[in-house]
């Protein structure tokens, strides 16, 4: 019998599991500045503090904080509004300066700022507040995760307005919203990156050049374009006329944008950019042979899948 002592250490060691498999040699959260080591400056200064490491140091850097300075030796702390030449520009010994990744729009965006462990992060596409998944291994790093499933735990049999906003946790399964979608590839340069992995343990992918979906008045309309690659196959455009999904308005079981005579997304059990209706389709009914064609013919159905991801990153 497993009492409830065990239980709680059995949780911790798996959770100490994953996290020691995550852990990685990257920096956690600050990028240095070396332009201006071995200067002090007093301008937009916001506080100066003995703190006992760099960590501790970087934590008190919030809000208006965007940088700060440290040194090892006098274990100083001094945040800063603003960390340039202009700035920072008297000399003294022993000082370096970090920037911290604050309101960034998107992974790419906290990958450049130094963030490069995979995790979950907070992040502000159009200023929406979205804690979301980061990749920062796959392809060069910097994708903003936006489909997640693994288990099945999570019902995508939804609704408009989930589909819309979002549903599930970036700890688990989600779809991150459609206004999030949207926020994230306006600018027309991002990619889409697919990852399929099948029961057997296979692992497939699908990169697609340019991904964007429109608005909500144009009800998040599908546009793919440029080059194709990967080991997938491309199945969103490269099929025949009706399941060609390229320039599809997203469909939901209340909300029907779809070309076909009945309604694709009651048939298909989840929200998508349905036609009449797709050859590629990652939001069926987990581990069923009702998630029909999920990436036809290559993968027939829904039983055969162990795991979705789709992610995107600016160009
Ligand atoms: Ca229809
Ligand atoms: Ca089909």
């Amino acid at each position: 019998m497993m009492t409830d002592f065990n239980v709680g250490l059995t949780l911790y060691l798996i959770v100490a599991y994953y996290t020691s498999t995550l852990t990685c040699t990257c920096s956690v959260g600050y990028l240095a500045i070396s332009e201006i080591e071995n200067k002090i400056g007093t301008k937009d200064l916001l506080n100066t503090f003995h703190a006992e490491s760099l960590s501790v140091c970087a934590a008190e850097c919030s809000n208006d904080c965007s940088c700060f300075g440290y040194h090892r030796d006098m274990k100083q702390c001094r945040l800063h509004v603003i960390c340039d030449k202009d700035h920072i520009v008297n000399a003294e010994m022993g000082w370096r300066y970090y920037r911290v990744s604050q309101n960034a729009v998107d992974c790419l965006a906290l990958y450049q700022s130094g963030q490069t462990c995979s995790g979950v992060y907070t992040i502000y596409p159009g200023g929406i507040q979205t804690n979301v998944l980061c990749n920062m291994e796959i392809s060069g790093g910097g994708w903003t995760v936006i489909q997640n499933r693994f288990d099945g735990s999570l019902d995508f049999n939804r609704n408009w307005l989930d589909y819309k906003t979002g549903f599930g946790s970036p700890n688990g399964e989600y779809w991150i919203g459609n206004k999030i979608i949207y926020k994230l590839t306006k600018d027309l340069t991002s990619s889409l990156y697919v990852t399929i992995m099948l029961t057997n343990g296979t692992s497939l992918f699908q990169q697609y050049e340019t991904f964007s979906i429109a608005n909500e008045l144009d009800n998040y309309r599908l546009y793919i374009a440029g080059q194709s690659s990967g080991t997938l196959g491309d199945r969103m455009t490269d099929t025949t006329a009706g399941d060609n999904i390229n320039g599809m308005m997203f469909t939901t079981k209340d909300r029907d944008n779809d070309r076909h005579p009945n309604q694709c997304a009651s048939e298909h059990f989840g929200g998508w950019w349905y036609n009449v209706c797709h050859d590629a389709y990652l939001n069926g009914l987990y581990g069923s042979v009702l998630w029909k064609q999920p990436w036809y013919p290559k993968i027939g159905d829904g039983t055969l899948i162990m795991k979705t991801v789709m992610m995107v990153k600016r160009g």
